[in-house]
């Protein structure tokens, strides 16, 4: 296998022809429809550029060769000729998952409203559901066509034509932003070519490459970090389904025994899952021994974690060494740091808790491999790697912009050929998160892309500490608290202000909900409706975002904290609730018995 020349291709669909050219009978992607190794569906080069070009066709001929097409297909093979396809058209694909169950759908709907696409590609059994779709869409929104592929469509249609008219941008990535308010990353080709060029050559050349991944091929991790990067190197791709690895996280394992894997990827909470569930049964029918190269980001990377995974993987070979922790987000394409290849353990760094509070990363001592134990007054932070050849890491003071030194905490700021375009639609915004200058810096300097997570940077490598932002990313999904605070104003009419933030679980090595809301009544009317209230919270936030709140908080009016005009402080409402310095009701004093 050769290496790609990587200035001789323009886009994804460029590297496809390539080696549907050179290599059209070699093994592209692999798709196991049932997450075990039974009935594994294989797709060639050749296959694959077929397919494509197929729906490329079948697009032209509905007259859609232009404008944005909604991917929406369940996970599998389909998906990634679609995606081929549709950029193929001169279509800009917009990945997004099928508009299954009330979330989904709601989320699904608003990004339709956001980049009022021409088509949307989804899974037949939908057909009954258009109308409803329809109704529910913003009366600005154009109805698309609705494309519900049946097998002959990936089958190249009479007339021949095979379009190759591939355009800019190539793909709109929501990923960021609330349901209320969604934001599509406008991605270029260059874009996503440079996030592939920089992954390989941090990755380096491996003769016999194969990877497996069960993430959603809608999600930037799974999209950008598995499925184009495969093709792209040349190497095949072992594929299941999400729902069947968190049905069963062994799948994923025992697809990496069965098929030779060598690199892989996957969120914290997947080597937890695995560690934990995995039966020592199970345990012997692995084998790790080949995987060279396993990836972990896209949400903090737990020490404990990669520990428990290392020291429960290590009996079937698992090599502690090929562990990855890496930092990426869809505003850089996907990839910005990571574990330097020639390292061979995890680097974590043992901090001052108060001072990293203050922004100050001071080792109390180093741990090359670490043993888990931790000092109280001690955090341990996982580095996420070096950063991305050709790109840039600054770390900045987010309010005076002032770009910071060595060992102290600000926002990750980050320049290079993988940063996206802007919002969709989006000037003001764009301009703000993606055209960022530091204090001082000249108008004509490079501009950077805002990530609003925190971090430092020591040696060189970079620590991903926290977000500036609100988001809260639990089980490797990113929830936003206006969406959970919606859930919790619906569940009682005297609950108003409500914040909702991520703090870490006491039970569990992953951050969990906490809720504060103001309840708008009495102490005493409070005391009477305590438990009613809790049990509505819990069972609105539960059922609307799948997610059990870890505590809540209500409390009377002025507990939730509130800039003046009117929006929720929710760093400093946790703050206030980490110090104890919250408004709570009083608590009822005991009744006192008089005796007569
Ligand atoms: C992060 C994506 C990181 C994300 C992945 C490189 C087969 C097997 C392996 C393979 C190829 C084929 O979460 C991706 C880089 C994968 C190479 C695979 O190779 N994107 S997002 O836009 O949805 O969210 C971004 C936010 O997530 C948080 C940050 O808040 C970020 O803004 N995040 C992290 N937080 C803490 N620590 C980290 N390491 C984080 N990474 C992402």
């Amino acid at each position: 296998m050769s290496p790609l020349p990587p200035s001789a291709h323009t886009s994804l669909v460029h590297v496809l022809e390539h080696r549907a050219t050179q290599t059209p009978d070699r093994l592209a992607f692999r798709f196991l429809p049932d997450g075990t190794g039974d009935h594994p569906i294989d797709w060639t080069y050749g296959e694959l550029a077929e397919r494509a070009g197929a729906v490329a066709a079948h697009l032209g001929e509905r007259g859609l060769t232009q404008g944005h097409v909604v991917l929406a297909l369940d996970p599998g093979l389909d998906y990634v000729a679609g995606l081929l396809g549709i950029m193929q058209a001169g279509c800009t694909a917009v990945p997004c998952f099928p508009p299954f169950g009330r979330r989904a759908t709601a989320r699904f709907l608003s990004v339709l409203d956001d980049c009022n696409p021409r088509a949307v590609l989804t899974d037949p059994r939908f057909a009954p559901q258009v109308d409803h779709f329809h109704q529910q869409l913003t009366p600005t929104t154009e109805h698309p066509q609705w494309i519900f592929p049946e097998p002959d469509f990936y089958q190249p249609p009479d007339s021949g034509e095979v379009p190759m008219r591939v355009v800019e941008p190539a793909l709109i990535q929501y990923s960021s932003g609330s349901t209320g308010d969604p934001k599509g990353i406008v991605l270029t080709h260059e874009n996503l070519l440079s996030n592939c060029r920089v992954l390989d050559t941090h990755m380096g050349y491996e003769e016999d490459r194969v990877g497996c991944s069960w993430l959603p091929p809608y999600h930037d991790m799974g999209l950008m970090g598995t499925i184009m990067l495969a093709l792209h190197g040349g190497w095949p791709l072992v594929m299941l389904s999400p729902i069947h690895f968190v049905q069963d996280p062994y799948r994923w394992l025992k697809a990496i025994t069965d098929h030779k894997v060598t690199i892989s990827v996957g969120p914290n909470f997947a080597f937890d899952l695995c560690a934990q569930n995995i039966t020592d049964e199970e345990l012997t029918t692995l084998d790790l021994s080949r995987l060279r190269q396993v990836f972990c980001g896209s949400e903090p990377v737990s020490g404990n974690t990669m520990e428990r995974f290392e020291e429960r993987f290590a009996p079937v070979g698992f090599d502690p060494g090929s562990l990855i922790p890496c930092y990426g987000l869809a505003e850089a394409t996907l990839f910005v740091s990571g574990k330097p290849e020639a390292a061979d353990t995890i680097r974590t760094e043992q901090l001052d808790k108060t001072a990293l509070e203050q922004g100050h990363a001071h080792r109390t001592h180093t741990h090359g491999d670490g043993d888990g134990a931790v000092d109280a007054g001690t955090v341990r932070v996982v580095s996420c790697g070096i950063v991305a050849d050709g790109h840039e890491v600054l770390i900045v003071d987010p309010h005076t912009l002032t770009p910071l030194p060595d060992g102290e905490t600000g926002e990750i700021w980050v320049n290079g050929t993988s940063v996206a375009a802007g919002y969709l639609g989006r000037p003001e915004l764009t301009a703000h998160t993606f055209g960022a200058r530091p204090a001082h810096a000249a108008d004509d300097s490079r501009t950077y892309l805002r990530t609003g997570d925190l971090g430092f940077l020591l040696d060189g490598e970079l620590f991903v500490t926290g977000r500036l932002k609100d988001l809260i990313v639990i089980s490797g999904r990113n929830l936003h608290p206006q969406d959970i605070e919606h859930s919790v104003l619906r569940a009682h009419q005297d609950l108003r202000r409500i914040a909702a933030f991520a703090l870490p679980s006491d039970k569990r090595d992953e951050e969990e909900v906490v809720l504060v809301a103001e309840f708008r009544g009495t102490a005493k009317e409070f005391a009477a409706q305590q438990k009613e209230l809790l049990e509505r919270v819990t069972a609105a936030v539960t059922e609307d975002h799948g997610v059990r709140p870890g505590r809540v908080h209500i409390g009377p009016p002025g507990c939730v904290l509130m800039t003046t005009s009117g929006k929720v402080r929710r760093r400093d409402t946790r703050k206030a609730y980490l110090d104890g310095t919250l408004k709570t009701f009083p608590t009822p004093t005991p009744a006192t018995s008089t005796n007569t």
